[in-house]
């Protein structure tokens, strides 16, 4: 082998020269493989000896993509369209070699291939949507050349990856090849040349488009219809769409210019640039700074979780999916039966929506051992406790676990704010205790905040993250304190509702700020789903609170059609002329003047001090960096994706400095990490 450079080498196999990629860890198209392929197939265009050529990947996967580490920073290296059309315009046939993920430019490149082979597990897609771009190096104008311009549209406006056998089918593929995958590369190479194919280009068939302008429309129509509240706020998907459009109605060249100027557009928004970091900010959550390389997780081959009520049956469900055996405790039977009944039916909806076979509704719930006694647990790896939120409870429980698991075993506790050093300091294995907050419905919410105890030894913490990402989890190390990252930002935010709501503000006009931002409902929605009566007792109630006044006028939320909003049957709400009374009558009787509050000041109130909190967390050391909160919120409270998370907001787009002069005129005093700013 030659070497094109120090990740692109140049072989022949007789008079077919092969083209390895070797760039880890994706074969990403950094500078260097641009230059690397640039210079290969030159080299191929100069070597009449060649009759067909063979580009290849070693590693884990086929190009998996524009470097998106390079993004923003000055170019370098040979363009990729120039890699692009030194392959489409090679002199001889040029066969793509496919396995693991062809995605974004890694499969553009492929589609300038003349043909295109894979391995069977091989997966393709053009993904950039998900990070607020477009296939900016042609994909939007080859793609619907071969699959068709709906299936397209499909898959650029999801990021969705087609498997090999649908790529055969479609043609992205010509062949899907048994055993070692370069060999068979050249073997169809070596056939090209034998039966004198021709140099089939993409861009010259627009025949399987599936229409015209005109045809089309209608499809383009109904699609940006169906999708119009998944793309709420979202810029990339209708750039999609129009480049696929421009695909249909103009000769390629023409589409190519439509989609380079809809690509620029995206680059240089805030939009990609948010979702570009949340892309590096979920990989980095994963990582614990300071644990040593040596570090291994511990084997997690059996669960135990206390509690069979709706967390707890949503977190065996995370582990029964993945094949993980878990016995579940109840007190009563009654609770136990029930819990393991909504494990069924939740298992059984997703089949009878065809996401798996009935066969794997039995599987799962094969893997669930139900119990009435803790020391049925006494061999299991990890005990999640989920039980009540109380504190002598848990400690109850952690005693008698301490005694039972067998040592080693991790017990972890689900509490969503209560202190684990308190709760580890029942036990005799502080080291073996952290928390592992999950987010309600546990099965379906990405979000784990894995709370480390001041005692929680680094390699339990390591497996708590480990298994989290093994279970489909997005986990973030938090610390201890009182609602440790999400819960604790979210409480500052609840607060200044509050306060507008009596100052002025309808619960309408706070929510409806909150969902014009991209949050999927508002403080009052939540309530309301949630229930006003959680936690509130009318033998207790001393009608303190607005809260108590509307639970004591009987008003529950979406349970009894009547909270902040009233719901009718179709469950359409609307603001709620007695809990607006309410709200008036306790203003009044506390002599607040109320007053109308523009949207703005909604909107800053709500979640400058929720930043501010943020930075209090990192100041405390409560999380390991500021992208890991982004994290939090965009996979636990719903905060839009295309904006980064609070702590990207703050600083890419409003400005700390902004929130600093209104938290000043709010009066709350900020944290100095939000002045000096934050890694
Ligand atoms: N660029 C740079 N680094 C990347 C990368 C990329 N495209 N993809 C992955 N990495 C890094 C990642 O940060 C991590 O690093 C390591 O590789 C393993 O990734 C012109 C403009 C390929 C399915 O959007 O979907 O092409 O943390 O942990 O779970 O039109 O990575 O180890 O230091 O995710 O096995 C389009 C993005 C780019 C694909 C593998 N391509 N990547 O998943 O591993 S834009 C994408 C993925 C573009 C063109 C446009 C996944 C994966 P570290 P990982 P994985």
């Amino acid at each position: 082998m030659a070497a094109i450079n120090q990740v692109v080498d140049l072989s022949k196999d007789g008079e077919i020269a092969v083209v390895t990629v070797n760039s880890p860890p994706v074969n990403a198209l950094s500078a260097d493989v641009r230059d690397g392929l640039a210079g290969a197939f030159a080299a191929i265009a100069a070597d009449s000896a060649v009759k067909a050529a063979v580009l290849a990947c070693a590693g884990r996967t086929f190009i998996a993509g524009a470097d998106i580490s390079e993004f923003g920073k000055p170019p370098r290296g040979a363009s990729l369209p120039a890699v692009q059309d030194a392959m489409e315009s090679a002199p001889v046939p040029v066969i793509a070699a496919i396995h693991g993920t062809a995605l974004g430019g890694g499969l553009e490149v492929a589609l300038c291939a003349h043909y295109r082979v894979s391995d069977a597990k091989a997966k393709f897609g053009l993904p950039e949507v998900k990070l607020g771009l477009l296939p900016g190096a042609g994909g939007t104008q080859r793609l619907p050349r071969i699959v068709g311009a709906k299936k397209a549209t499909e898959m650029v406006t999801s990021g969705a990856q087609m498997g090999a056998k649908d790529a055969l089918a479609t043609g992205l593929v010509d062949e899907v090849v048994d055993g070692d995958l370069t060999a068979g590369a050249i073997a169809f190479a070596r056939r090209v040349v034998a039966e004198g194919r021709p140099l089939k280009k993409v861009r010259d068939d627009a025949s399987k488009l599936g229409g015209d302008a005109a045809s089309l429309a209608p499809f383009f129509a109904e699609f940006r219809a169906k999708n119009a509240k998944a793309f709420k706020g979202f810029e990339a998907p209708e750039a999609n769409i129009k480049c696929i459009e421009a695909a249909v109605a103009l000769p390629f060249d023409e589409g190519l210019k439509v989609e380079r100027t809809e690509f620029m557009k995206l680059m240089t928004g805030l939009q990609s640039a948010a979702q570009r970091h949340v892309f590096f900010a979920e990989r980095a959550a994963a990582k614990i700074d300071g644990l040593p390389a040596d570090v291994q997780p511990l084997p997690v081959k059996k669960v135990g979780v206390i509690g069979a009520g709706t967390m707890g049956g949503g977190i065996s469900m995370n582990f029964l999916s993945v094949g993980i055996p878990v016995t579940i405790v109840e007190m009563k039977e009654e609770a136990l039966t029930r819990g393991v009944g909504i494990i069924r039916k939740n298992y059984q909806n997703s089949a009878d929506k065809g996401r798996f076979p009935q066969s794997e509704v039995e599987a799962r719930m094969g893997r669930l051992t139900p119990s009435l006694n803790l020391e049925d647990l006494a061999d299991c790896d990890l005990i999640i406790e989920a039980v009540f939120e109380n504190m002598a409870i848990k400690k109850d429980i952690f005693g008698k676990l301490d005694k039972i698991a067998k040592p080693g075993a991790i017990l972890a506790s689900n509490t969503s704010y209560l202190d684990v050093d308190e709760i580890a300091s029942a036990t005799n294995r502080p080291e073996y205790v952290l928390g592992m907050h999950y987010f309600s419905p546990a099965n379906v919410m990405r979000l784990l905040e894995v709370v480390r105890g001041a005692k929680t030894d680094p390699q339990v913490l390591a497996t708590a993250m480990a298994i989290g990402k093994a279970t489909g989890k997005i986990a973030v190390v938090a610390g201890v304190c009182h609602g440790f990252i999400g819960n604790r930002m979210l409480a500052r935010r609840q607060q200044q509702a509050n306060l507008l709501m009596l100052e002025g503000a309808a619960p309408a006009d706070i929510d409806r700020v909150l969902t014009d931002f991209g949050f999927p409902m508002g403080p009052f929605q939540m309530s309301d789903l949630a229930g006003l009566d959680i936690g509130w007792n009318a033998e207790t109630s001393k009608g303190e609170t607005v809260r108590d006044r509307l639970c004591e006028a009987g008003l529950r939320g979406q349970k009894n059609g009547k909270g902040f909003y009233v719901y009718d049957e179709q469950r359409n709400r609307t603001p709620n002329p007695e809990a607006l009374a309410i709200i008036d009558a306790y203003a009044a009787e506390k002599g607040i003047n109320r007053r109308t509050i523009d949207d703005q000041e909604i909107l800053e109130r709500c979640l400058f001090p929720m930043v501010n909190e943020g930075a209090r967390i990192l100041a405390e050391g409560k999380a390991q960096r500021a992208s890991d909160i982004d994290i939090v919120w965009i996979n636990g409270y719903g905060w839009p994706v295309y904006r980064g998370g609070p702590m990207f907001w703050a600083e890419k787009d409003v400005g700390r400095d902004r929130i600093i002069a209104v938290l000043e005129q709010m009066g709350e005093e900020e944290s100095p990490v939000l002045k000096d700013g934050w890694k």
